[in-house]
């Protein structure tokens, strides 16, 4: 999958929008109805006993009187509440002896607490349907509890519940008046009938939660709260700000050091001017990584927290970050956006236009880490190689979306690259700069100025779009090798020459920006390549000028020739026979016929 949408799809997920219907069963001699939250009311004829949360207020109650349920509820208290411990741990349960009166039906359904049930989720209780839920079904299976199908295929259709529930959506049975509806009909119908009875309403729940920006520590941005006990919670007014931390602070004590100090806490009321206290909590770090990349385009203004910068140069072009931040860093970031969006600081929706998730850096097959004590620090090498060479050999290991297994020998075939690229560069200078004449170029210099040419394109394609750098240094290095091969001696030659490795140094010099700022003067220019354009196409030169043909005579392949794209027929026939190899298989019998296939083949038959 592309990372932006499995970036998207992570988000949407962690967001968990969810449309079901809110719903209440009465319980006897309970105060308040107990409400529960589900996508399927379809299912809702299909409720054989309801489950609380552990934290429920019902389950609360009923452990007051019953030392089992206070039993299980102090056994849940225990264990971990995360949803992916949820999803893997025993269903537990314990009835809490009281029932409730089902909103269709009337019948009285049993009530349970169970430890699957999340209090921070929809309204902390289930209505539960075995038939067509599975941990519903396991849950019953072990508790004895009742399995009654409501949902089946098709009406002629049954269904088999020895093994497991029957969770998809289908048609609606022994629902009384709702049997024959469809799933997606009777959601509105049976939706319709609670809202009329005033039992229930549609509702959108999100499995997100608040985001508490609040923190007890020291590090961490101000919040620019005063706390009064008159007015409550007052903005410290704009004159007053920023408000500044301490210094010199202690950090060794538990808890935030800043509600020891007096000095810092201790303030009056802008609103009454009574004695009041700072906020003494910081930002969560979350709060300005999420908006620090604005902030960078209007990095010296000290009265905004944005100015007209800010619009100049968002959204940015290419974010780039590991994958670990696709949901907390890269949603607040989004949130965050269209906050300064909504205050008019900000103009577009989103703050990034492209992601890039980088892999990771591998030793010996594992994960680089501080605490494994496996990293490498690029310092020695730097000192060893130099900056370029160490940036050549990390950009060619991989591309950037991939993981990257660090080999030190890797290094040493960039350091060969690199100087490779700079006897080329010296050879050809030590000879004088060439004018730039016109000249003719022969085939041979057409055909390496086309590999340039295709080189240049590649590359731009490479950098710019597709953001894979290793294949860009793998083509410029094939292209250092056909000019190591090529006889470029004459003047027509020391151009092309000259043009080539001007462009080459232009591709590498983001990659090995020192050496190429060096050799980009050894080629004669004064000016700093860093303010030096990208190479252009050529698109002429990417031309082929002329064609290679396979000659087969009497069906076996004799011989290969380079015609002129676009010859006449009767010429490509000419040179074919005219071909020495050919000669040796034609000379002494009689040319047949003669078929030409364009752009591939001239075919000779002879008696
Ligand atoms: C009855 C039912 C029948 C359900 C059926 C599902 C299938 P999402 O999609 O994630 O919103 N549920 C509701 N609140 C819960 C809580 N606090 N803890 C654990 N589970 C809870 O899931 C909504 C479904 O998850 C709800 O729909 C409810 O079970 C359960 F054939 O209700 B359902
Ligand atoms: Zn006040």
């Amino acid at each position: 999958m592309k990372v932006g949408r499995q970036v998207r799809t992570m988000q949407r997920n962690w967001i968990g929008r969810s449309k079901g219907v809110e719903l209440s069963f009465i319980v006897e001699g309970a105060s308040e109805p107990l409400n529960v939250f589900t996508t399927r009311p379809d299912t809702l004829l299909g409720v054989t006993y309801l489950a609380v949360a552990a934290e429920h207020p019902l389950a609360l109650q009923a452990a007051e009187k019953n030392t089992e349920v206070a039993r299980f509820l102090e056994a849940c208290n225990r264990m971990e509440t995360s949803e992916a411990a949820m999803d893997t741990m025993e269903k537990k349960g314990c009835s809490l002896g009281i029932t409730a009166t089902h909103p269709i039906s009337g019948e009285q359904v049993p009530v349970w607490a169970a430890n699957f049930v999340l209090m921070s989720y929809g309204t902390g209780a289930v209505m539960a349907v075995p038939a067509h839920d599975q941990r519903d079904y396991e849950f019953a299976k072990k508790n004895n509890l009742l399995i009654k199908p409501v949902i089946y295929p098709s009406l002629d259709e049954d269904i088999d519940l020895s093994e497991a529930a029957f969770t998809d959506k289908g048609v609606l049975k022994n629902s009384g008046q709702f049997d024959g509806l469809t799933s997606a009909q009777a959601f509105t119908e049976i939706a319709h009938f609670l809202t009329e009875k005033r039992l229930g309403s549609v509702q959108t729940n999100y499995r997100l939660r608040d985001w508490g920006v609040s923190r007890q520590r020291y590090w961490g941005a101000p919040i620019p709260i005063v706390n009064c006990v008159n007015c409550g919670a007052v903005a410290v007014p704009k004159a007053d700000l920023p408000v500044v931390l301490p210094e010199g602070v202690e950090l060794d004590a538990v808890g935030s050091p800043l509600k020891k100090m007096a000095a810092f806490y201790e303030t009056t009321c802008p609103k009454c001017g009574g004695a009041a206290e700072r906020e003494t909590d910081t930002f969560d770090t979350f709060m300005e990584s999420s908006w620090y990349y604005a902030r960078f385009t209007s990095k010296d203004n000290d009265n905004v927290m944005l100015d007209e910068r800010a619009n100049y140069w968002l959204p940015v072009d290419q974010y780039i970050g590991g994958i670990e931040h696709a949901i907390l860093h890269l949603l607040y970031a989004r949130f965050f956006h269209k906050l300064m969006r909504d205050e008019g600081l900000v103009q577009g929706d989103e703050p990034f236009t492209h992601l890039l998730t980088q892999g990771m850096v591998l030793k010996d097959g594992s994960k680089m880490s501080k605490s494994k004590g496996n990293t490498v620090d690029p310092e020695p090498l730097i000192e060893q190689y130099g900056a370029d060479t160490v940036r050549v050999f990390t950009m060619f290991a991989a591309p950037p979306d991939q993981s990257l297994e660090w080999v030190d020998a890797g290094v040493d075939g960039a350091s060969r690259f690199l100087k490779r690229l700079w006897r080329l560069v010296m050879q050809h200078v030590e000879q004088g700069l060439p004018a730039d004449d016109p000249v003719i170029l022969s085939e041979t210099l057409k055909t390496l100025r086309r590999q340039l040419h295709q080189t240049i394109e590649k590359v731009s394609d490479d950098m710019g779009r597709r953001r894979t750098f290793n294949t860009a240094i793998a083509a410029i290095m094939e292209l250092i090798n056909s000019l190591y091969k090529a006889e470029c001696v004459n003047e027509a030659g020391r151009q092309v020459m000259q043009e080539a490795l001007e462009a080459v140094v232009l591709m590498l010099s983001p990659i090995a920006p020192h050496i190429c700022h060096v050799l980009w003067h050894e080629l004669g220019h004064h000016d700093s390549i860093i303010d030096c354009r990208w190479p252009v196409v050529d698109a002429s030169a990417l031309v082929q000028q002329t064609v290679e043909l396979g000659v087969q005579v009497n069906g076996k392949m004799r011989a290969r020739i380079k015609v002129p794209v676009n010859s006449e027929k009767d010429f490509i026939k000419e040179a074919a026979l005219k071909d020495d190899n050919v000669q040796r298989f034609v000379s002494d019998k009689t040319v047949k016929k003669i078929i030409v296939v364009p752009g591939k083949l001239v075919s000779i038959v002879v008696t």
